[in-house]
C-alpha cells in the first residue's frame, strides 16, 4: 500500500490520499466447503460462496506499512436471513458482523475494524452463521 500525504502549502489543510489494496475472495484459501462462484454482479466476474457454519476464507499475505488500527471492508452478496460473518486478523479475536438483508445480486459492504501487524498479516473470514458471498475485501487505513 503506498501513502502519500500532500500538504497545501499555507493553507493549513492536508490532503491525504491512499491506495486501497483489494484482495478478491476468489483467490483466498478455502475452508469447509467455501467455494469459488461465477458471479456476472461480482468483480472479475466471479466470488467465493460460504455456506454454512465452519466455512471459511483465508488471505495469508495481508501487507500492511504500518501497524495499527485498519478498516476491512467486505463485500457481500446474496446473504441468508440471519447470516452472520466473523473476521480475525492474526488468530486474533473474532469481530462479528450481522448481515443485512438486501436485493439479490446488489453488494454489500460491511466494515470491521482490525489490528494489523507492519508486514505480513493473516486476515481469515469465517461463516459464523447462514450462507453469503463474499466478492471482495478492501483494507484501508482512516486518514488522520
Ligand atoms: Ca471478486
Amino acid at each position: 500500500m503506498n501513502e502519500l500525504a500532500v500538504e497545501a502549502a499555507g493553507s493549513g489543510v492536508e490532503v491525504l490520499a491512499v491506495e486501497i489494496p483489494r484482495y478478491e475472495a476468489e483467490w483466498a484459501a478455502f475452508g469447509g466447503d467455501a467455494a469459488e462462484e461465477e458471479n456476472p454482479y461480482a468483480s472479475r466476474g466471479a466470488a467465493a460462496g460460504l455456506y454454512g457454519e465452519g466455512d471459511t476464507l483465508r488471505f495469508a499475505n495481508v501487507n500492511v506499512p504500518r501497524g495499527g488500527k485498519y478498516t476491512v471492508s467486505v463485500a457481500v452478496l446474496n446473504p441468508a436471513e440471519g447470516a452472520e460473518l466473523s473476521l480475525a486478523a492474526n488468530g486474533g479475536r473474532k469481530k462479528a458482523v450481522k448481515l443485512k438483508a438486501q436485493e439479490r445480486n446488489a453488494r454489500g459492504v460491511y466494515e470491521a475494524e482490525l489490528e494489523l501487524e507492519a508486514g505480513e498479516n493473516e486476515l481469515v473470514l469465517f461463516d459464523s452463521r447462514g450462507s453469503f458471498i463474499i466478492d471482495y475485501v478492501d483494507i484501508w487505513r482512516r486518514p488522520g
